[in-house]
């Protein structure tokens, strides 16, 4: 039997998708004892929502039926499988405490993802003051999903309690909107907040490292979007793992449209305007600016009246390479907009969903953190909070703090009563000539590096092809600091602890010789010559002098005065550029150095900026790809804010 290339990718697709697919599912093997199966009954039920559209829904009950038990309910683009009455999951609800105490433990598909009908739309747009059943979005279907939970399944105490990572964390925060009166906890972790400044864009760049997840979330489900139980998208296969090659050769964006041209989904290739099979892909490539689509479906703008019979616990890593916006986003604005509620956070050493992990040692990449926090974090944090509000007496005082924060330079835990820390007061510093981080600025010196668009700045020194990005952000920082289109500006060493505690804006002062450039600014922990490398390091790397990167943030300049008007540089002329870094806590400790570094690529982490203006880059031909020259001006500066 011979297969076609095209279907040898697709099989090859299928098999890394099986392989590699973010969200596998741990389900029963052989000799485990399954823990769940042994404790819990399984149903799955399909819930009629007011639109008449069915999603399906998993429902695990403790078999022990001499009590009642809240619910606690995850809603998920990545499916609520296993499905079949025989298949059970190994571990269910948010940590293994909660499924040993037992509770009523839900898995629901959203509408359009997997068994559940009607049609996916990413991020969902929140419809508010809705006057008719047909206008629906996630909040709605929440609603009708709690409704027809509380009033049909037995043994249900009334109290319900919602908790997502990643994209099921944006369907937790979605939860509290017009909320139903049974929700009592909602846990949002990881959550993105919105696409144009979380995953797929950073500040308007578009996060090219991302491409292979595209097709999981924009292949349209075949025979005309019904539902299906079996994965229906292939990831890309680049046939290689030197992304940044393969990009670097693939050239301009538009070069990758063919890998959106599906045969397997009932509509024609490429259409004649260009446009893909991917739904998704064609919204990335047709809005690079932060236009209604984007706007309509951040969903920040919509917790301005979260009821305070929601408690929320927002929850997220310090070196979360996908989500890290969004959930202090959710935080601010939930605490900005609604005085009175619960609402509290906890951000710990910690990438993308670390905090659910079970390993004792608690590392990120090469760098290591100390034993057992996320363990910690499970035990004494987030079994608390929900035992609190939905089997316990409720109210504010759970015994958890306002902010559980991690300080990633002492490695130890705070618990304060406020984010950022009212105490926190601004500490500027100049990024001075001779390579120095300075608290003055003596003269205004113009540093210049050239900006190679066929040697983009690596964002990464392994050679690796990932799915999303991950490791980079505690990655030692040293190949960049040696490169000549990096500027890097360092303190003297320490002679005392230095807390960054808070948000970070760095104020450039830049020019350019063309009219288009990105800017990244990196937060570095030098650490001493002289310390022990731990187990993690990778061979070629040593802790002794490592550059920890602390804080990365990229901003595409054209987005510099606005994110939904875009302007060219005028060449040569100095401008401004002020780029808000997430929040950090982290102590540089005495005898370290703090570190500044500039840059204008920083590849593939983020598509190459063609340095000459264009309306769209996803359109961009390669002759719009030119070198220039970048000046960064010694009156430029960064503002830390420091706990004393
Ligand atoms: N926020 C993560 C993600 C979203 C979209 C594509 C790839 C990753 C997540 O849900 O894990």
């Amino acid at each position: 039997m011979r297969f076609s290339i095209r279907t040898l990718v697709a099989i090859i697709g299928l098999f890394l998708t099986l392989s590699s697919c973010k969200k596998t599912v741990k389900t029963e093997t052989a000799t485990e004892v399954n823990f769940v199966q042994e404790n819990y009954t399984k149903q799955e039920v399909d819930i009629e929502m007011r639109d008449g559209v069915k999603l399906h829904t998993t429902i695990y009950t403790p078999k022990d039926t001499s009590k009642e038990y809240p619910i606690l309910m995850q809603r998920t683009p990545y499916s609520s499988r296993p499905y079949g009455a025989g298949n059970y999951r190994t571990q269910i609800g948010p940590n293994e405490h909660l499924m040993k105490e037992g509770n009523i433990i839900v898995y629901q598909d959203v509408r359009g993802r997997w068994l559940s009908e009607g049609h996916y739309e990413n991020m969902r747009a929140y419809i508010p003051n809705k006057t008719s059943n047909e206008q629906v979005d996630e909040s709605s279907d929440t609603y009708d999903t709690i409704e027809w939970l509380v009033n049909n399944l037995e043994h249900n105490n009334g109290k319900v309690g919602v908790w997502g990572i990643s994209y099921p964390g944006f369907y937790a925060t979605y939860a509290t909107v017009d909320a139903h009166p049974a929700l009592k906890a909602a846990s949002p972790q990881a959550c993105i907040g919105d696409f144009f400044f979380d995953d797929f864009h950073h500040n308007g760049a578009y996060l090219l490292s991302y491409f292979r997840a595209t097709s999981l979330f924009g292949t349209p489900r075949p025979n005309n979007d019904q539902p299906i139980d079996t994965a229906w998208y292939v990831l890309p296969d680049i046939q290689t793992e030197d992304q940044y090659q393969f990009f670097l050769d693939n050239g301009p964006l538009k070069n990758l449209n063919s890998f959106f041209e599906y045969e397997t989904v009932d509509t024609p290739t490429l259409r004649p305007d260009g446009v893909t099979d991917d739904y998704f892909w064609n919204e990335l490539k047709e809005h690079p600016n932060y236009d209604e689509l984007w706007q309509s479906r951040g969903i920040i703008q919509h917790l301005k009246n979260v009821k305070s019979h929601v408690a929320t616990m927002i929850v997220g890593g310090w070196f979360d390479a996908e989500d890290l916006y969004g959930p202090l986003e959710t935080y601010k604005n939930i605490e900005k907009h609604n005085t009175g509620n619960y609402n509290t956070m906890v951000f710990g050493p910690w990438d993308h969903g670390g905090w659910a992990r079970k390993k004792a040692r608690n590392s990120v990449g090469n760098y290591y953190f100390g034993d057992s926090i996320s363990l910690f974090y499970q035990k004494n944090i987030e079994t608390k909070f929900f035992n609190h509000f939905l089997k316990g007496e409720g109210g504010q005082n759970s015994g958890l703090p306002e902010a559980y924060v991690f300080d990633s330079g002492k490695k130890e835990w705070g618990t304060l009563d406020a984010w950022p820390p009212k105490e926190a007061e601004k500490q500027t510093f100049f990024l001075s000539e001779d390579q120095e981080l300075t608290q003055g600025a003596e003269s205004t010196v113009p540093l210049k590096f050239v900006s190679d668009v066929k040697k983009p700045v690596p964002y990464s020194e392994d050679i690796k092809s990932v799915f999303t990005p991950r490791k980079y952000m505690t990655d030692d920082q040293r190949f960049a600091a040696r490169r000549s289109d990096v500027l890097v500006f360092e303190t003297e060493v320490l002679e005392e602890d230095l807390t960054l505690a808070g948000d970070i804006m760095a104020q450039l002062k830049v020019a350019t010789t063309g009219t288009a450039a990105d800017w990244i600014v990196k937060v570095i922990d030098v650490h001493p010559m002289n310390v022990e490398t731990n187990e993690e390091m990778q061979d070629h790397l040593k802790l002794a002098n490592y550059h920890l990167m602390v804080r990365s943030e990229v901003l595409r300049g054209r987005f510099r005065n606005s994110f939904s008007k875009p302007e060219p540089f005028v060449p040569n002329q100095k401008t401004e550029v002020n780029i808000k870094l997430q929040d950090v806590f982290h102590t540089i400790k005495k005898g370290h150095k703090l570190q500044v570094q500039v840059q204008s690529t920083w590849f593939p982490l983020i598509d190459l900026n063609p340095q000459t203006y264009v309306d769209n880059i996803f359109k961009a031909e390669e002759s719009d790809f030119k070198t220039q020259t970048h000046t960064v001006f010694t009156d430029s500066q960064i503002e830390f804010s420091v706990l004393r």
